[in-house]
């Protein structure tokens, strides 16, 4: 049988992860959740009177199997009752001893006095249909749920305490504005009059576009906390990326060999470093090569370096002068300098220490040929991946540089790819109600437009959805969130 998400009935589920632990919490939610409880948690050997509960207060007891009136095992039982909760219905959370047994036959004693076990998200699903917060808000939860770094929970944590939604609401008050300038003119289409001031209306249109295209742009880094910033590590076969993967992550992970072409696909792996993500990416070797497999590898390589924020160049010193300069000439042509920065490794120090200061110098002149003056936004670093010389400072730049991009972090950021494609199309639409009004195109077809951009801003916090949409959302927590 299909459970409609939106019954009215009574859930329950276990709320702490899965397994053993110190203590469980079994949660409890709906019309029946107060009397469910009660006829289970007992006080000094009776059951507890509902018209004891207090709102937002624990209470010791025990829990008692009705037919044996064997205690299961002594609780603290907290109630909540509607709308201070959650989920905004009458809740319970029974905290218990961390026994898989006595979590499992607690669900059953509950589901036996009426409850079912609950989806998943359906918790959080019950508190955005009883609007205790907005989609956008509902899916910062399961970002908190989910974030490995500081800098993600800061950025989850702004979402949902509505940072966010307070942004799309401004967006959206301002879209209504340009809608009743446009309907104004609609009301008296009949007369052929432009009744609207035609260049306020456009001054609004352009402000609420750089608005939205704020909120575009800020998903690269929105991303990049959220997932780890993507680290690409490129050069030619054998110069030792994957050997450098397996040092920074301090294991074994990519296969190292001496044959040229060993890594074909990407392989990526996060790690923390100081309390940021960074999602280091180890990509097959470029080369000219006939064969299909590693050609498909070189292409996602591609790829891979259009994506990331942070290139690792890879160049094998100890090929000499000339093979270095080519290979640095080849990086710098992939590289975007505007929005991507590029760290020369140039590794296998430890083969030719000697040449170290030589093999930088050459570097900078390379670079400064190629680049002139914005050749500082380039770092040069000797490392050994074999060895691990330089690994520290290597971090270190990473640190740095994910400072720098982090600088403007008071701005609320897009951390959404659902928020990013809504955002990107309600920029579509957006523009094409900007061309309208431009080439005078019939003023009912502009409003079409501009509903569809307010659509398209509704469907991020919710207000307008489909059960589609809401089932891949609640779908993806865990159950008993
Ligand atoms: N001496 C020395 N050898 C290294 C160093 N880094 C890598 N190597 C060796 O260089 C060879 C190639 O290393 P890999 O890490 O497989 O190189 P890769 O760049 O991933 O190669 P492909 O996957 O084929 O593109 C292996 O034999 C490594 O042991 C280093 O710092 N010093
Ligand atoms: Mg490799």
């Amino acid at each position: 049988m299909i459970t409609s998400f939106l019954s009215n009935d009574t859930i329950c589920a276990v709320a702490t992860p899965p397994g053993m632990g110190a203590i469980a919490v079994v949660r409890l939610s709906g019309p029946d959740a107060h009397d469910i409880a009660c006829s289970l948690f007992y006080q000094h050997g009776k059951p507890f009177p509902m018209d004891r509960i207090q709102g937002h207060k624990a209470y010791f007891g025990h829990i008692v199997v009705p037919e044996s009136e064997e205690i299961l095992d002594e609780v603290l039982v907290t109630f909540f009752k509607a709308p201070h909760s959650f989920t905004g219905e009458d809740s319970v959370e029974i905290s218990v001893h961390g026994s898989v047994f006595v979590q499992q036959r607690l669900l059953e004693l509950l589901i036996e006095k009426g409850a079912r076990m609950a989806m998943p998200g359906e918790f959080t699903r019950r508190a955005f249909v009883n609007r205790k917060f907005d989609l956008a808000q509902a899916e910062a939860v399961a970002d908190i749920i989910a974030s490995q770094s500081e800098a993600a929970h800061r950025v989850a944590m702004n979402q949902l305490k509505g940072g966010f939604s307070k942004e799309l609401q401004v967006l959206r008050s301002k879209l209504l504005e340009i809608t009743s300038l446009i309907e104004l003119e609609l009301d008296f289409s009949e007369e052929d009059v432009e009744f609207a001031d035609r260049s306020q209306l456009k001054a609004l249109l352009d402000e609420t576009q750089h608005h939205i295209g704020q909120l575009i742009s800020s998903f690269r880094l929105g991303n990049a906390i959220k997932n780890g910033i993507p680290v690409a590590i490129v050069g030619e076969t054998n110069t030792g990326k994957s050997t450098l993967l397996n040092a920074l992550l301090k294991e074994d992970r990519a296969i190292v060999s001496d044959i040229a072409g060993t890594t074909r696909d990407t392989i990526e792996e996060v790690m923390n470093l100081n309390g940021t993500l960074f999602r280091f990416i180890d990509t097959a070797g470029i080369r000219e090569t006939e064969e299909t497999i590693e050609k498909i590898g070189i292409e996602r390589t591609m790829r891979k370096i259009a994506e990331a924020d942070i290139v690792l160049g890879m160049i094998d010193m100890t090929q000499g002068p000339q093979a270095m300069v080519e290979a640095a000439r080849f990086m710098l042509k992939k590289v975007d300098l505007v929005h991507q920065t590029l760290i020369f490794l140039l590794n296998k120090s430890d083969l030719c220490a000697a040449l170290g200061a030589e093999s930088v110098a050459l570097m900078k002149n390379t670079v400064c040929e190629a680049l002139g003056e914005k050749a500082g936004h380039i770092y040069i670093q000797t490392i050994s991946a074999k060895t691990g010389q330089g690994l520290d400072q290597l971090r270190q730049t990473l640190c740095g540089i994910e400072q720098v991009m982090n600088a403007n972090h008071d701005a609320v950021l897009v951390t959404n790819v659902r928020h990013f494609e809504a955002l990107k199309h309600a920029s579509t639409s957006l523009e094409a109600v900007r061309k309208g009004l431009d080439e005078g195109i019939p003023t009912d077809l502009v409003a079409q437009d501009l509903r569809e951009a307010l659509y398209y801003l509704g469907s991020i916090t919710g207000e307008i959805t489909t059960e589609e949409v809401l089932g891949s959302i609640f779908g993806r927590f865990c159950i008993g969130k």
